[in-house]
């Protein structure tokens, strides 16, 4: 038991680490992010059986899947987003498997958006957050815990509005400031998407798209558990499927944690 591996399968197995499942179910029930003509609208999940121990395979099961690749618990790959279209590994297949490990930084917002569906992380919060835990190191993964996956009806969850949609994120500055200063992996949420619902109409439009996937950061989007972590020590494992020039894909997101 001296290895740092076997210290981690031993301390999974007795019970002093904990995996954490952050995925939601994906599934026909899956809300997917509206948006608003003329843009090409995401389509779902639809699920197809091929067989079910029938005539058209006795002894097995199986299913054709069809969905956008940012459906449900997701991950976002720089390419998604026209600034980051030029990157090097900006892709699914591309982005090197070291990078889908890292350790994440939990910010807790979820009093300020209980009163305000459109709340936005600012600096001064982030500064704030690092003179309790410290500062977020470069390459980590940082998570907006906001509440959100709390709203398991799908209306609610998207919350889309005459004005478009309305939920929390990520103000531009702060979207700056862990870009560039702070140089972290990425920025997860518990949302339909990393941008804010009113994103849209921000300077520049949707920041948590085009800065982060303009430095060749990621996105994880539609989080849950987000309770369950500690502001900082968990390890995140966050890998989208090997899609060939893939933008993004839904991923099953998993954390370890001291129990
Ligand atoms: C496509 C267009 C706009 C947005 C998005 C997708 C996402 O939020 C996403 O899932 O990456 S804002
Ligand atoms: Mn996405």
């Amino acid at each position: 038991m001296s290895g740092v591996l076997d210290r981690l399968i031993h301390e999974l197995s007795a019970g002093a680490l904990q995996v954490i499942d952050l995925s939601r179910p994906l599934g026909p029930e899956t809300a997917v992010i509206e948006l608003p003509p003329p843009f090409a609208p995401s389509p779902g999940v639809t699920v197809e059986e091929i067989s079910h121990y029938d005539e058209r395979g006795p002894a097995w099961y199986w299913n054709r899947l069809a969905f956008g690749e940012h459906t449900g618990t997701h991950f976002d790959a720089p390419i998604h987003w026209i600034t980051g279209r030029e990157l090097p590994d900006n892709a699914c297949d591309t982005i090197p498997a070291d990078r889908f490990l890292g350790t994440a930084c939990v910010l807790d917002v979820t009093a300020e958006v209980a009163t305000d569906p459109d709340f936005l992380l600012v600096p001064p919060l982030i500064e704030a957050w690092e003179s309790d835990h410290g500062r977020i190191p470069a390459g980590a993964w940082v998570l907006l815990r906001t509440g959100w996956s709390e709203r398991t009806d799908p209306a609610a969850f998207l919350n889309v509005g005459e004005d478009g949609p309305h939920s929390p994120g990520f103000h531009p500055a702060a979207v700056e400031l862990l870009a560039r200063e702070r140089d972290v992996l990425g920025l997860g949420v518990e949302t339909v998407g990393t941008d804010a619902g009113q994103a849209g109409s921000f300077e520049p439009p949707f920041p948590a798209h085009t800065i982060m996937h303009g430095a060749g950061k990621f996105g994880l989007a539609s989080l849950c558990n987000l309770d369950r972590l500690p502001p900082t020590g968990a390890i995140l494992i966050a890998a989208p499927l090997k899609i060939v020039n893939g933008s993004g894909s839904p991923a099953r997101v998993l954390a370890i944690v001291p129990a």
